[in-house]
């Protein structure tokens, strides 16, 4: 029985404010701490490796990790400001609203770790509703668009020790920068927005879930952005935008083989494409090339079919029920579970499942 409140047009929305301290609830501002070196458990990620095994696929595909350069990001960071790019829009407006809630199941003095963090706007959020949240873990790939992310944050959140990370969290077994924060602490709060969870397949999805559970500890809260959509005519849009952002962001996937990889793709040679799939329910990503042609990357001829695609991305949307059953397989169950007016994204608010002999109270609210 999970509480479950629907955030909708209808409901008569108190705007729940950020919650404005005194500069003399904090101690001092401090500035973020160096960025943490890449710790020696986590297995160092290849460019190079990942596009000559994609490209040497029967069915071309590089993993989307790899559009997020620094140039990717800024490129993200346009997409998400776009009318057509919904789900940015819509999480925001849940956050806005619930973040005070949330904050109550977070408790006090938490540890906020988010996992590709991006430009950090939506936990700026999070952070101005928590009680005195004491640490902020960014983990994102790009770092140097981590480092320009947190700059502000200190002057924000005066007494928050800000400990970036710059890692593929998708290949991150564990956290040993939580030790460096010593045992006096709250709840750990996995903050994973923007439905990023979409990127990964659902067997992916669950054993990621899972470990992040076993690097966070029994007592945590996650907290995952999630697109529900299922609806092709709003989908189709928010992959393939009108100004072209988002082909921008797709074709700057083989300007980075080009400039890294010293390879010669044509960027007019290929066209970018957004496909909804049905089956699999997720929006895929491909760069489809315009003609039979001949490409070299690292001294290797690749060949494409007009026609013949490279996919780059893909967006699971994950329906409620889907989603919940996804977290239960990795260990976590509903605490919360947030939605915005048009149904189209959640925020789930998951914490470890604990055997059913030990129930908790809930709140069951439907509205
Ligand atoms: C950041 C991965 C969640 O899948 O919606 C947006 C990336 N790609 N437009 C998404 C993206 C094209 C975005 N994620």
């Amino acid at each position: 029985m999970n509480k479950v409140s629907v955030v909708g047009a209808q409901t008569p929305m108190r705007p729940q404010p950020p919650r404005h301290r005194r500069a003399s609830d904090f101690p001092p501002a401090r500035p973020p701490e160096p960025l943490q070196p890449p710790a020696p458990a986590r297995t160092a990620p290849s460019f190079e490796r990942d596009v000559m095994l994609g490209l040497s696929l029967p069915h071309k595909a590089i993993p989307s990790t790899w559009l997020y350069d620094h140039r990717g990001s800024e490129l993200f960071e346009q997409i998400t400001q776009l009318d057509e790019y919904y789900p940015s829009r819509n999480e925001t407006r849940i956050l806005e609203r619930c973040a005070a809630q949330i904050a109550e199941a977070a408790g006090p003095h938490s540890v906020v770790i988010e996992l590709g963090s991006g430009s950090s706007r939506k936990t700026r959020l999070l952070l101005a509703a928590l009680d005195a949240p004491q640490a902020y873990l960014p983990i994102d790939i790009s770092e140097q668009f981590l480092a320009e992310s947190v700059a502000g944050l200190p002057s924000l959140f005066a007494g928050l020790r800000v400990l970036p990370v710059v890692a593929d969290f998708s290949r991150l077994d564990s956290l040993p920068e939580l030790a460096l924060l010593g045992g006096d602490h709250g709840r750990r709060v996995v903050f994973f927005p923007g439905s990023t969870i979409g990127n990964f397949t659902p067997d992916e999805a669950v054993g990621l879930l899972t470990r992040i559970g076993l690097a966070v500890g029994p007592d945590a809260l996650l907290i995952v952005g999630a697109d529900t959509t299922q609806d092709p005519a709003v989908l189709i849009p928010a992959y393939d935008d009108r100004d072209g952002v988002t082909a921008a962001f797709n074709l700057n996937l083989l300007e980075r083989i080009n400039r890294e990889l010293g390879a010669d793709f044509s960027l007019t040679a290929f066209r970018h494409e957004a496909r909804f799939n049905a089956e699999q329910q997720r929006v895929e990503m491909h760069l489809v090339s315009n003609y039979t042609q001949r490409v070299t990357v690292c001294g290797h001829p690749f060949q494409f079919a007009m026609g013949e695609s490279i996919h780059t991305e893909s967006a699971y949307k994950h329906s409620l029920l889907k989603f919940q059953h996804l977290a239960a397989r990795a260990g976590w169950s509903h605490r919360q579970l947030w939605m915005d007016g048009q149904s189209r994204f959640a925020v789930h608010v998951l914490e470890p499942s604990r055997p059913a002999a030990r129930p908790r109270e809930r709140n069951v609210i439907f509205r």
